[in-house]
């Protein structure tokens, strides 16, 4: 991974992350992830403690990709089948199974659905739009219903340190605004069918509500 960050890749990530079956691996949905986390670094040292629990979050996958069970942990799908075959997730409160891939997971999954809520504002924004208008709108719609109070303010106020929309657009590395919002309109639809993909699966499955 490059340290500076390029919405091209993203982009790349998070089609590779495809498989013919329109299953999902693991390896570059981190991927796609670790390079999220390498943009809100340079956005600055506010968003730490945010990125802190993605990383968090990619290495409890990474060890279980790496693992002795790596071979279950492939796609998105095989992993699902394998912890819930053999009893490896806490399903209703937490107990044993605390860090089980899919209750991590699903943290991601959440999240990126407000990484799609909010590049599709972005995308569809004026020059005078807020990006913390954007953010903030986004996180309410989605994220913000799992978080409790003292994590919602806590973003609030990260939320009011971002940089405005046109360091937004030059952060991306990916041309003009011009050439930023034609990538975003081609990323989106990625974004979002692996997005779909994964929520159609833990709803068949019952799993979104893992503690
Ligand atoms: C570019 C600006 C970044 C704005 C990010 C907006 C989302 C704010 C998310 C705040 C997370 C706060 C810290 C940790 C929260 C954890 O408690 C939860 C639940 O995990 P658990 O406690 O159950 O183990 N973690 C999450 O919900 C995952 C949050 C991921 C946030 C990803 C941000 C994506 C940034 C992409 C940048 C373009």
């Amino acid at each position: 991974m490059a340290d500076t960050f390029s919405l091209q890749r993203v982009l790349e990530t998070f089609r590779s992350s495809l498989t013919e079956n329109k299953e999902v691996y693991i390896k570059y949905y981190i991927a796609g992830w670790k390079e999220l986390v390498s943009f809100m670094n340079s956005l600055g040292n506010v968003f730490s403690f945010i990125s802190k629990d993605v990383i968090c979050k990619i290495q409890i996958l990474e060890n279980f990709l790496s693992g002795e069970n790596g071979s279950h942990y492939v796609t998105i799908q095989s992993m699902v089948k394998y912890e819930l075959e053999n009893e490896l997730v806490d399903l209703t409160k937490r107990g044993s199974h605390p860090e089980s891939g899919c209750r991590t997971l699903l943290r991601l999954h959440r999240a990126l659905r407000w990484l799609e809520l909010f590049l599709e504002r972005l995308r569809t924004s004026a020059e005078d739009s807020k990006t913390s208008v954007m953010c903030s709108d986004a996180y309410n719609e989605s994220l913000a219903q799992h978080h409790p109070w003292l994590i919602r303010k806590a973003v609030g106020v990260a939320f009011c340190a971002l940089p405005g929309r046109d360091t937004f657009f030059n952060v991306m590395n990916a041309g003009d605004q011009v050439q930023v919002v034609a990538l975003l309109g081609e990323s989106l639809p990625l974004i979002s069918e692996v997005y779909q993909i994964t929520e159609d699966l833990y709803a068949k499955n019952n799993l979104l509500e893992l503690p």
